[in-house]
């Protein structure tokens, strides 16, 4: 334990255990809003940052501009859930018996309720979830329908869009609910949504690639390794295992990645969860973001293809510089804030060393990591090197027969949902603005940096007139 031993396990009793899920929720948040709130009337016009005329056209790199109380990333250390690192959520997350990884009902109250879970109120979250199990037929039959050539994505996408009529929190604000209360159908929405998540993405696994029919979650089994059951690998073990390593390390990382940001933005309008989530899945199915878990399969693939197996170092390095020089990135390195091989990366890296040592393409992605950060340095431009967490997902669902490399981002948007979905409710709970920040054209931005003093302060001004 390092980062978290301040404060470790302490808050496991900070709320009467005997509340219901959303009231251990409900009962933190006045001493959350007037925290925020007396920071706010205190320091609000503190400068925390400089936006620079880079950081405009630059994606907005390094701009602190959300909070959220549910993670961090640290450049460094990698994700912080509720102050967590990867390593510590994997060790001290509850777990059932004979299982070596968490139960992602664990995860989901920490990142819910921000207290550590015991194995009681993990249990009570996949209770909770088995409740709540069922997709309406109709969605079913929509999945049904689309093309053979729609991507995984998009029919998990339109799943959730398509479940939005049942949306509790939709009919609370149209029957008139207070802004301030509309977290409390949110967060049943959440339930509702996230309970179902692993049958949706089994649902498309088995009509894309299985033969459509569709398996029904075993109760006796946690909600990761449910989804190996509906995919017909209920008697896999290890496979289970992988479910909810999987699962833990993929469900939340801050609120600026393009996924929750956009997740963030669309239900900053007061659009409810389904609407939100759907939309952040979108932004995960963009090849520099979640898809690069298919895109570095597909590139490893090339790359024992090309040579027949593991290539020499020299050969691997050959094979990267082709892939520079076509203008493309490379799958599965760099990150915007990570400056370290990524923590969700490593996890996944042990996992491999123990279950599948000899596997070919595990090797193939040990030597890639031992060659590309040397080879992506040389560039001169990248600011991180090293890989992150697709730089390995794919290898491993692989080596279990999830096969079709483009599957690989649905079961990191299973997974994400459940950061998504948290980091909705507690938006709502506190009462966050909607997003509206300001544009400016090149022209506009050309006369704030390059004036006369006199012609700079009229622009600012009418740059920043409301
Ligand atoms: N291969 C080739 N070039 C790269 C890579 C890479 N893996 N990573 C960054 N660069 C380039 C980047 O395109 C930029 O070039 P230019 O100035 O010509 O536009 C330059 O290096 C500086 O970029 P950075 O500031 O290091 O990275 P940035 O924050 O802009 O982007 C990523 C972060 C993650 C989008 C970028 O590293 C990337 O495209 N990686 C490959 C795709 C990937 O693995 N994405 C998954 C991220 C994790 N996730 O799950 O979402
Ligand atoms: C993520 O897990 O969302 C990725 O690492 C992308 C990011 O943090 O920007």
């Amino acid at each position: 334990m390092i980062y978290s031993q301040q404060h470790t396990l302490k808050n496991q009793n900070k709320s009467d255990r005997s509340l219901p899920f959303e009231d251990r929720i409900g009962a933190q948040l006045p001493a959350w809003r007037n925290r925020i709130k007396s920071l706010l009337d205190q320091y609000g016009s503190y400068s925390i940052g400089e936006v620079t005329v880079s950081k405009v056209y630059g994606g907005m790199r390094g701009v602190f501009a959300l909070a959220t109380e549910i993670s961090h990333v640290d450049p460094s250390m990698g994700l912080l859930i509720r102050g967590y690192t990867i390593d510590e959520l994997l060790e001290l997350l509850p777990k059932t018996e004979n299982t070596a990884y968490p139960l992602l009902g664990g995860l989901y109250y920490l990142l819910m309720v921000d207290e550590f879970p015991t194995l009681e109120d993990a249990l009570s979250v996949e209770a909770m979830w088995r409740e709540r199990q069922g997709i309406p037929g109709y969605v079913i039959d929509l999945l049904r329908t689309m093309p053979e050539a729609a991507h995984p994505m998009t029919l998990f996408s339109q799943a959730i869009l398509a479940m939005q009529p049942s949306s509790v929190a939709a009919q609370a604000y149209h029957q008139g609910i207070s802004r301030y209360e509309y977290w409390r159908p949110m967060l049943e929405d959440a339930l509702n949504l996230t309970a179902n998540l692993p049958m949706i993405a089994a649902t498309i696994y088995n009509i894309k690639y299985r033969d459509g029919k569709i398996i029904e979650p075993d109760p006796t089994l946690d909600w990761s390794a449910n989804f190996a059951h509906m995919i017909g690998k209920g008697s896999d073990g290890d496979y289970k295992e992988l479910c909810r390593l999987f699962m833990t390390l993929h469900a939340d990382q801050e609120n600026g990645n393009a996924s929750a940001h956009t997740s963030h933005l669309v239900g900053s309008t007061l659009s409810d969860l389904y609407l939100s989530c759907s939309a952040g899945l979108n932004a995960l199915a963009g090849p520099l973001h979640g898809l690069a878990s298919q895109e570095t399969l597909r590139w490893l693939l090339a790359v024992q293809s090309r040579y027949g197996g593991l290539p020499s170092h020299e050969e691997l390095e050959q094979f990267a510089i082709e892939t520079l020089s076509e203008e493309k990135v490379i799958p599965g390195y760099g990150h915007g804030v990570l400056r370290r091989t990524d923590s969700r990366f490593t996890a996944q890296f042990r996992f491999a060393e123990h279950y599948l040592p000899e596997d070919s393409l595990f090797n193939l992605v040990k030597r890639v990591y031992e060659v590309m950060p040397g080879v992506l340095q040389n560039t001169g431009k990248i600011n991180n090197p090293y890989p992150n967490v697709d730089a390995i997902s794919a290898t491993l669902q692989y080596y279990y027969g999830i096969t079709q490399p483009e599957f690989c981002t649905v079961l990191f948007g299973t997974s994400r949902l459940l950061g998504l979905s948290a980091h909705a409710v507690w938006a709502r709970a506190l009462g966050l603005s909607i997003e509206r920040p300001r544009s400016l054209t090149t022209s506009l931005v050309e006369k704030m940096v390059m004036p006369t003093i006199q012609e700079r302060s009229s622009v600012s001004s009418m740059a920043y007139r409301e």
